[in-house]
């Protein structure tokens, strides 16, 4: 690892506070002099390090730039330190480029996130609106050992993973949509897309692509016409991305959705994702090539599916596709 990563990882770990210069050269085994040139470089990145004689260096709390430095310090299950994070500024999409990695050969936990994607991807290939600076977006790489037909258990233990942590990290209470999406004040603040390949000899799972992106902020500009009216971030305007917000809830997610994957046929987060969800109870619609049909949902069996109740009165289980709430008619 470089010098300046590594004193990154140095001031990661004593944000707010000031180390010196001799200090994090001892730490390192290097000169002063090559610290000072890694200090250089991250201020030139864009991080805030005050220099003050005689104190050192001190990496500002209002400092939020995403880097494996800042996301691996709040890891706390054994299992995720053998992650390989990688952070992009900016990337066509991080599911993309997971998968040209999983193709040729990468290991579980690689994980890469981006402050910016120019071609995030929703499912069906639908946009995903992913500006700079104010969200998350983040891809991870699995390998389970999983028959095909389980594969939709990691996109419910990773809804399940996100809507707690933004809850606990954020001070929030969010809601699961069925399936894929988290909902904030009745607001899309998150979708997740799971792609999977399989062997089809053997009917289990190759890899899956996690791929996860949240709008912690409103965009500077607000969010794009097509979909202000159905997005919201987890934080308002006014609150500043203060002590690496957005670290925390990646790690806080990393580490929760590790517990239910290790033992994802257990299906511990089952209860979770029920008791979550935004649609028990509601008056849906649900989409079709040329079709919409309205229902009423009552209940999300063990299995995940959307029991519902059609007009004419009969029960139906939907296992997957497109539903929207509908308006109340004025
Ligand atoms: P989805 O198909 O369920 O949702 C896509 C729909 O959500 C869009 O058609 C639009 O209506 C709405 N939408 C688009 N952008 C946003 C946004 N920023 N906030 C709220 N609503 C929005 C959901 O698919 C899955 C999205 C996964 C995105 C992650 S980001 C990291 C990874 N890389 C990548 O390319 N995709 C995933």
């Amino acid at each position: 690892m470089s010098v300046k990563n590594k004193t990154l990882y140095v001031l990661e770990n004593n944000k707010g506070d000031f180390i010196s210069g001799t200090e994090i050269a001892k730490n390192l085994s290097v000169s002063r002099n090559a610290v000072w040139k890694s200090i250089r470089i991250l201020q030139n990145e864009g991080y805030n390090i005050l220099a003050v004689k005689n104190k050192g260096y001190c990496l500002s709390i209002d400092t939020d730039i995403l880097s494996p430095q800042s996301i691996t310090k709040y890891l706390n299950n054994k299992n995720t330190t053998n992650f390989n994070i990688s952070v992009y500024k900016t990337i066509t999409s991080t599911n993309d480029l997971a998968k040209e990695l999983a193709i040729k050969g990468a290991n579980e936990g690689t994980i890469i996130i981006a402050e910016e994607q120019s071609k995030g991807r929703g499912r069906f290939n639908r946009k995903f609106y992913s500006p700079k600076g104010t969200g998350i977006y983040m891809s991870i790489v699995l390998r389970p050992k999983l028959h095909a037909s389980n594969a939709f258990l990691i996109t419910i233990a990773a809804a399940v993973a996100v809507s707690e942590s933004i809850d606990l990290v954020c001070n929030k209470e969010t809601k699961i949509k069925w399936v894929n999406d988290i909902y904030c004040d009745n607001k899309k603040v998150c979708g997740i897309l799971t792609e999977a390949s399989m062997d089809f000899e053997s009917g289990m799972v190759d890899y899956v692509i996690l791929g996860i992106g949240i709008n912690v902020k409103e965009p500077e500009k607000g969010f794009a016409d097509e979909i202000k009216d159905i997005a919201t971030s987890i934080l308002d305007n006014d609150t500043p991305l203060l002590e690496n917000i957005r670290s925390k809830l990646i790690s806080e997610i990393l580490n929760r959705f590790w517990v239910y994957y290790e033992n994802i046929e257990n299906r511990s987060f089952i209860d979770s994702y029920k008791k979550r969800s935004l649609l028990i109870g509601k008056n849906i619609i649900i989409h079709s090539k040329n079709n919409f049909e309205k229902a009423i949902v009552l209940e999300i069996d063990d299995d995940c599916k959307l029991k519902v109740k059609m007009e004419d009165g009969s029960v139906r289980l939907l296992s997957s596709g497109e539903v929207s709430i509908k308006k109340c008619e004025p």
